[in-house]
């Protein structure tokens, strides 16, 4: 397969998506019979802080990240049903898949959607005004119904926070693996390589893991600067841990 075939990127179904049962309708859209492209991936998550603050880090600091982080954490959409509080999250697979995924799902405000692409799946969202504690409007929160990766970097960052490596057939695989030879237990934000009372293991021997996952925990083992986080880590092998999923 050469580079273009293997061009992948993350979708979200997310919860607004979810409770107006749109699930369908965006995956009929996204089907390999229109798009060309294929599933390498798919898993049901309960999306944690942790994750939501990791997925949308380049937003932190912004007027609507809060909201944000509430609105896919199912917080809005399900507040008084925790256990339906989920998104459907994919990977998929084929030639320019992320230029194409991003076309059907159209601009991210859904007003402009509405205006520049009708038609497109994000025409169907709302936008919602962000109040204050006082009840003033201090900007809006876009509930657009999917995610679609942006960009080849983007992709990947986000493809290795959502899915370790064996939720994606072995030839289906992007990005380097490798196994561990060492345990990896997290307690508290902290990072041990030894059993620590209460601690969580992230990676055990014989474990497969991506690569850049595996430089990042060696290093912050080390004590040394890491290429990523100790977060961005943690909230993909606790995906779905009952411990981080509030
Ligand atoms: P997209 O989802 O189209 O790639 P991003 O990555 O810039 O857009 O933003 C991620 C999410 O953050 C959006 N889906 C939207 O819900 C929210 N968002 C982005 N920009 C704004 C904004 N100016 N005001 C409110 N929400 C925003």
């Amino acid at each position: 397969m050469d580079k273009k075939e293997l061009e992948q990127t993350l979708v979200l179904i997310k919860p607004d998506a979810l409770k107006n049962s749109l699930t369908g309708y965006v995956l009929s859209q996204l089907s390999q019979f229109h798009t060309g492209l294929r599933f390498a991936g798919a898993k049901i998550v309960c999306v944690s802080k942790l994750l939501a603050e990791e997925h949308y880090a380049e937003h932190r600091g912004k007027i609507f990240f809060p909201s944000l982080i509430d609105y896919i954490m199912g917080l809005i959409h399900y507040a008084d049903e925790a256990w339906k509080r989920r998104v459907v999250a994919f990977v998929y697979h084929g030639p320019g898949t992320i230029q194409k995924i991003r076309d059907i799902a159209g601009p991210t405000n859904p007003h402009i959607a509405r205006e520049q692409s009708p038609g497109c799946i994000r025409a169907l969202g709302t936008v919602v005004p962000i109040k204050d504690a006082s009840g003033n409007v201090i900007g809006e929160r876009m509930d657009n119904l999917i995610h679609a990766s942006a960009t080849n970097s983007e992709a990947e960052r986000e493809i290795k926070l959502w899915f370790k490596p064996n939720d994606i057939p072995p030839l289906m695989h992007d990005y380097p693996i490798e196994v561990s030879k060492d345990h990896y237990y997290s307690k508290e934000g902290k990072l041990y390589t030894t059993y620590e009372p209460d601690s969580i293991c992230l990676i055990a021997p014989g474990d497969i893991a991506w690569k850049s996952d595996m430089d990042t925990l060696r290093l912050l083992s080390q004590g040394l600067p890491a290429p990523g986080s100790l977060e961005a880590v943690v909230a993909k092998y606790l995906i779905n841990v009952e411990q981080v999923s509030h």
